[in-house]
């Protein structure tokens, strides 16, 4: 007679009770929250569900902002910070991690702890200020970051200020951020995608660069809105492509075409800058 099989059936998907974790993507970010949502945890969040890939978050700072911009940064204690990854991966399988916001110095080099002893695929995006120049790491944090989890990088994901920082070069024409991107890849990332080249035409070059080869990633400049959150939405969806089991460069590409959309579909919710919808709202006139 054949074996009859129990199953549990949770949200209308079947789990089998002989393989109880079920095989599902899976991407933790840790980063500073912003109540606005347009950028850190609550972005990188809504990125991972608009991928279908399930989320995980540790908050590093919390923030006071809106959109016209940052009132004031909190970071979160060290011990808080450690504990809730340590508990999250005794449980949970995990591969896949994203960085945003990283105020304090022992946190960043705890991060980077954690990223090479669990081996963990690990996008590092660079948010060293909000657009109205408030400071989102701390004064010592900066050294830190280049020297321990740059190298920790599956990809870093600057924009062109941010690569300018890192690579201790001025950047103003594209041969610069070729130059850049090397300089930065010397300190031991895997790779890296320079966002944001506007050297004029109608194009929005990104500079995608690891050891091997190298590419230019056009996309047609959208014009007049620039919205809050494009980059933590970015490389939240990078990672989560990872998760979904596409290559780096695919990754790269699928999250550029995503941005893109998102930014042509930025609505306003405050009297400040846009924000990316994560295509969960059709606006109507
Ligand atoms: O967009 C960069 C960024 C990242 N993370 C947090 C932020 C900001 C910008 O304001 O507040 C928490």
């Amino acid at each position: 007679m054949k074996k009859r099989t129990t199953s549990h059936l949770l949200n209308g998907s079947q789990i089998s009770s002989s393989d109880a974790i079920p095989k599902i993507p899976i991407a933790l970010t840790i980063a500073g929250s912003d109540p606005t949502s347009g950028a850190g945890i609550q972005a990188d969040l809504k990125t991972f569900a608009a991928h279908s890939v399930y989320g995980l978050s540790v908050i590093t700072a919390l923030t006071a902002q809106d959109t016209r911009g940052v009132k004031k940064v909190f970071p979160v204690a060290f011990d808080i910070v450690s504990e809730q990854c340590a508990t999250l991966i005794a449980d949970i399988p995990l591969k896949y991690i994203k960085t945003g916001m990283i105020y304090d110095e022992d946190v960043c080099s705890f991060v980077a702890d954690l990223i090479f002893q669990h081996e963990l695929i690990a996008v590092i995006d660079t948010p060293f200020a909000a657009s109205d120049g408030t400071l989102l790491l701390g004064e010592k944090t900066f050294d830190t970051f280049v020297s321990k989890l740059l190298p920790q990088a599956k990809l870093v994901t600057p924009n062109i200020h941010e690569a300018e920082l890192l690579s201790g070069t001025s950047i103003g024409a594209k041969k610069d951020v070729e130059k850049a991107a090397s300089l930065i890849l010397e300190h031991g990332a895997n790779a890296i995608l320079i966002k944001g080249g506007h050297f004029g035409g109608e194009f929005s070059s990104d500079f995608f660069m690891t050891n091997y080869d190298s590419y230019w990633l056009d996309a047609l400049r959208i014009e007049s809105v620039n919205p809050h959150g494009t980059g933590c939405t970015l490389s939240a969806a990078i990672t989560a492509n990872l998760a979904l089991g596409y290559t780096l460069l695919e990754s790269v590409k699928n999250s550029k075409e995503y941005i893109t959309e998102e930014i042509r579909n930025s609505i306003q919710v405050g009297q400040g800058r846009n924000v990316l919808s994560h295509s969960s709202l059709i606006m109507q006139d």
